[in-house]
């Protein structure tokens, strides 16, 4: 065997850019990892993180047997067979009783693994169940909420163009989000003609590199966005010929930002006048700006106002459309609706965003006696027992359900409190992919083939749903066999006759991704079942974008799925101009409309919104949460892949820590209004006073006991966005005191 063949392209699974990466195995671990330099998007390039995947692979206690719960709260062992019918058995039952609505399915994919989630719909569809939701209804509904109304879907900025880069509440260096960020970050500080503007209250990595940090209070970001716009405003640093012809009803956005006090707003913000005014001359005054919000202005108070103001910030500047600027784009298939209209829940009437419920919701929804509470919970490739707010709650709401089915690899802290628990295959022994297609102009996808068989007793996602709708008995077998006829006699007949059944039977449309599976989904290469449902997303990108697809190479649906099927290391699956942005504006005339009223009515309040969310008994704002080198999410159940910060510290700023008595190595115990917990500290000035923070991912209850802080024992669902219902994980009002009792966090 040659070097070359030893190597296995795959990609990362810990953030969004999924880089491409090459896996050299020694029997089934990852014995050398490095970057796939064939990957359209990241072209070799990694971070610290993907060298420690062995970690995820091989590290934690994996599921090897469907588990059932007894009456005692033991776990049985059982084979699949009967794992698939007394499920289906107990979603129908719950079905039947209550209806199919009350059945709430949350996940679908995590930051490496949508593939499965893909088959989910269908299951979904054959139940009538209509609730569902995501981690993304914990961060970006607010955003795609404001998105829906001004451009119609989500926007990328330009980072490897941009003259003016502008980051805020996102610390790219740490968490990515941009594609290669490090070399960009870096690119983008040497250059003398390009600046990087930082809203963080935190000196951050990226911070530090920054041109223009504006050290924000925490939770403050509205009245400082207000300013810099009112700046813009009050300077006439505006692109008038883009407002008039690309846009509508600047006016009442104009109006409301000249009212405001841009003094008394900087002085809210804590960021002296002076830097306020010369970030919005930079913006004002750049060739093209790019931005990217993210957690940190996301998971805060005011959050969705804060997301309208940025995107007014490079609206009323003109930077949509061109090099360097904001792009809408293609999508294999969005991650999210774009609804500018607010359904609501059934039991609180909180806002459904983008299609799903808000996280903090979801325990509410369950906690009640009324008659629409959802009644069982379908939980894929999630963890919220651990990664929703206020934990003791959400482990409330699934004990009060009357089923709960638990798809993972490792038995977590969400499958304890399962009644069913399904063991899937990790997602480097299946066919895996995302859906995070978020680049403009060459827009990428990047399906990954096996590097291993599935460890003995578990299946892929998309197997278990099918296994599931076959119990279900919800497509008849003649149907089946006729689409599976005409896929042996090739894609056009498999084209036609699907066509022709989605034409005589809509109801059927809905089901797609289980059809494919069975259907067309056998004839494909190398054993790739699960990407039959691939086939009906590049008909679409067909559909929506035949010039894009086309310039990338692929004349039509078929050629682009067989590129996608064979490319191993991903492919672009659309190219367009930077003008081309314009073709994806939904919006009459194409043109952007300024004004939400809702958010118009927040921004002229804000001058008597309340600033500080602290009190004497709570005097710290905690962000519980921060993206650190060696955080994430709770992907590895293996504490020992940490090289640094092992115990996931506490950071103080150093007065703070001295008015305390702390120093760097102690033990502090944390307390919130919901609960408390030990934690070591780290003494920073890089933390300004009255700002504590901890890592994210940590906490897990793993055999050798539990590290560092589960942070949302000590969040609360109350703390939320009034508007799209996110929480405010940055900024927990808390209380910290040096810990006598040196003990152990005791396990729930
Ligand atoms: N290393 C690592 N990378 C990751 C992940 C991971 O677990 N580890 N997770 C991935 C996921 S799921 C996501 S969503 C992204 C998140 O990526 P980021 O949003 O970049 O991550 P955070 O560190 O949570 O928050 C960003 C910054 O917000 C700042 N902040 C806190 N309060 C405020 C405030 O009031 N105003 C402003 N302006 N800033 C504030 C924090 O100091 C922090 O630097 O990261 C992804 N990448
Ligand atoms: N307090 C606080 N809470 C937060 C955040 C915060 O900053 N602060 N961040 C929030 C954010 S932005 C996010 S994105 C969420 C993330 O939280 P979650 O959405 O819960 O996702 P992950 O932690 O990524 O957990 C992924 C799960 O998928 C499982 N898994 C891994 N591979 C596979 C597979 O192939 N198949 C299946 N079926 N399962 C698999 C893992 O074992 C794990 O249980 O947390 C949110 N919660
Ligand atoms: S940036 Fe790092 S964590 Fe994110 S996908 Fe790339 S290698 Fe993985
Ligand atoms: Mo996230």
């Amino acid at each position: 065997m040659t070097t070359t063949e030893r190597w296995h392209a795959t990609a990362c699974i810990l953030c969004e850019n999924n880089c491409g990466l090459l896996v050299r195995l020694d029997g089934r671990r990852f014995e050398k990892i490095r970057g796939d330099k064939d990957h359209p998007a990241s072209a070799g390039y990694t971070c610290n993180k993907a060298l420690r995947l062995d970690h995820y692979q091989n590290g934690g206690t994996r599921l090897t047997s469907p588990l059932r719960r007894e009456p005692d709260g033991t776990y049985t062992e059982i084979d699949w067979d009967t794992a698939i019918s007394e499920i289906a058995a107990g979603l129908s039952a719950v079905r039947d009783a209550h209806g199919g609505d009350k059945i709430f399915y949350y996940g679908g994919g995590g930051q490496g693994n949508h593939l499965g989630g893909a088959y989910s719909g269908a299951l979904r569809r054959a139940l009538g169940s209509r609730y569902r939701s995501t981690a993304l209804a914990q961060e970006k509904t607010g955003e795609g909420w404001v998105d829906a109304h001004l451009t119609g879907g989500h926007t990328t900025g330009d980072f490897e163009h941009a003259e003016v880069s502008v980051f805020l509440g996102k610390n790219p260096w740490q968490s990515h989000g941009v594609a290669r960020a490090r070399t960009v970050l870096q690119q983008i500080a040497k250059d003398p003609a390009r600046t990087m503007i930082v809203l963080d209250p935190v000196r951050t990595e990226t911070a530090e590199m920054a041109d223009i940090h504006l050290p924000v209070r925490p939770g403050t970001d509205a009245w400082c966005l207000a300013a810099m716009l009112a700046v813009l405003v009050r300077d006439d640093l505006l692109d008038h010929g883009f407002l008039a012809e690309h846009t509508t009803d600047a006016a009442p956005v104009l109006d409301a930002l000249r009212a405001v006090d841009i003094d008394a707003y900087a002085e809210v913000c804590g960021v002296p006048v002076d830097l306020v005014r010369a970030a919005a001359h930079r913006i004002g005054t750049a060739g093209s700006v790019a931005t990217y919000e993210d957690l940190g202005v996301q998971q805060s108070p005011n959050s969705t106002l804060v997301s309208y103001l940025n995107k007014l910030l490079w609206l009323l500047t003109g930077n949509f459309a061109k090099r360097g600027a904001m792009h809408p784009h293609s999508w294999l298939v969005p991650l999210a609706g774009y609804d500018r209209e607010i359904k609501r829940t059934p039991v609180t009437g909180a806002p459904i965003l983008g299609g799903m419920v808000p996280c903090n919701s979801i325990a509410e929804e369950i906690l009640t006696d009324h008659p629409d509470r959802f009644r069982a919970m379908i939980i894929e490739s999630s963890n919220p027992a651990h990664s929703l707010a206020d934990s003791a709650a959400f482990r409330a709401a699934l004990d009060a359900l009357d089923l709960v089915v638990v798809i993972d690899i490792a038995f977590t802290e969400t499958a304890r409190r399962a009644d069913y628990v399904l063991p899937a295959a990790s997602q480097f022994e299946k066919w895996e992919a995302t859906f995070f297609t978020l680049e403009f102009p060459h827009n990428t996808f990047h399906l990954r083939a096996p590097l291993l068989d599935p460890l003995p007793g578990t299946l892929p996602e998309p197997e278990i749903y099918a296994r599931l709708l076959r119990e279900l008995g919800v497509v008849s077998r003649r149907r089946l066999a006729l689409l599976s006829a005409a896929a042996r006699l090739g894609r056009r007949a498999y084209l036609g006759a699907f066509a022709a059944l989605m034409a005589i039977d809509k109801k059927t449309f809905g089901l797609a991704p289980y059809l494919l599976y069975e259907t067309l989904g056998p004839t494909l290469p190398d054993g790739a079942r699960s990407a039959a449902v691939l086939w009906a997303l590049t008909q679409r990108v067909a559909k929506l974008h035949p010039a894009a697809m086309r310039r990338a190479g692929h004349r039509n649906a078929d050629a682009l799925f067989d590129a996608i099927l064979a490319g191993r290391s991903g492919v672009t699956f659309t190219v367009d101009d930077y003008a081309d942005a314009w073709d994806y504006v939904p919006h009459p005339g194409k043109r952007i409309p300024l004004a939400i009223p809702e958010l118009l009515a927040a921004l002229r309040d804000l001058g008597g919104a309340p600033v500080a969310h602290t009190s004497d008994e709570f005097p710290f704002v905690l962000s519980a949460g921060e993206r650190r080198a060696f955080t994430a999410n709770t992907i590895f159940r293996d504490d020992s892949w940490r090289r640094r910060d092992p115990q996931g510290a506490l950071r103080v700023n150093p007065d703070d820590a001295a008015g305390l008595g702390l120093s760097s190595g102690d033990r502090a115990r944390v307390t919130t209004a919901r609960g408390s917990a030990l934690t070591t500290v780290e003494v920073t000035d890089r933390m300004q006073r009255g700002h504590v923070s901890l890592p994210n991912g940590f906490g897990l209850d793993l055999p050798g006991g539990r590290t560092g802080v589960a942070l949302n024992e000590l969040t609360d669902l109350t703390l939320r966005d009034s508007i799209a219902g996110t929480p405010w994980h940055k900024h927990v009002p808390a209380r910290l005191e040096p810990a006598p009792d040196q003990g152990v966090t005791p396990c729930p």
